[in-house]
């Protein structure tokens, strides 16, 4: 699991990443800026369940998340290639982020897709509050592009492995991501 991207729980590990999320911008001045405006996370009918906002930085998407009414335990959730999301299905947010032609999966040889974020973790009562904070080094190309990008969170969870998706199921909510200003 070291490799794996390092998302938090609710609670205290979320607020363990917050505080060191601050302590680092106090340090370099790198993290206080350059998030997006949040964009509202929605189901296939239309109903907004939460939030998402975004922030690029040279080694990955800087992510943090909350929503409500979601399945319980580990979904798949990726950065999608078009900003856009349709219901029910979502097929219009196209396939995973993936400038640089890998395959699915950071447990893949042959991946990782640069919009593969790994699982969310959903509580009991169906909600998640999560940080993801990229490994510092690396190159990461902005999936801010011509036609956008949205974050799509599915139905079952990915195994990081399998292409194009992991065998992560149903496109259940999704939000169209927004560059930050
Ligand atoms: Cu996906
Ligand atoms: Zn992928």
């Amino acid at each position: 699991m070291s490799n794996l991207p390092c998302w938090s729980r609710n609670g205290v590990g979320a607020r363990r990443l917050a505080a060191l999320a601050i302590a680092l911008s106090l340090v370099s001045g790198a993290v206080a800026k350059g998030w997006s405006p949040k964009s509202p996370i929605v189901r296939g009918d239309g109903t907004a369940i939460g939030w998402v906002r975004v922030k690029v930085l040279p080694g990955g998407l800087m992510v943090h998340l909350e929503a409500k009414g979601l399945p319980p335990g580990e979904l798949g959730v990726h950065v999608h290639s078009v900003g856009r999301c349709d219901g029910p299905d979502f097929t219009s947010a196209g396939p995973h982020w993936n400038p640089t032609g890998k395959q699915h999966g950071r447990l893949n040889p042959l991946g990782r897709h640069e919009g593969d974020l790994g699982d969310l973790w959903v509580d009991s009562n169906g909600s998640t509050r999560m940080d993801m904070i990229p490994p510092a080094d690396g190159h990461f190309i902005s999936p801010f592009d011509a036609d956008g990008a949205a974050l799509v969170i599915h139905a079952q969870r990915d195994d990081e492995r399998t292409d194009p998706s992991g065998n992560s199921g149903a496109r259940i909510a999704c939000a169209v991501l927004q560059a930050a200003k």
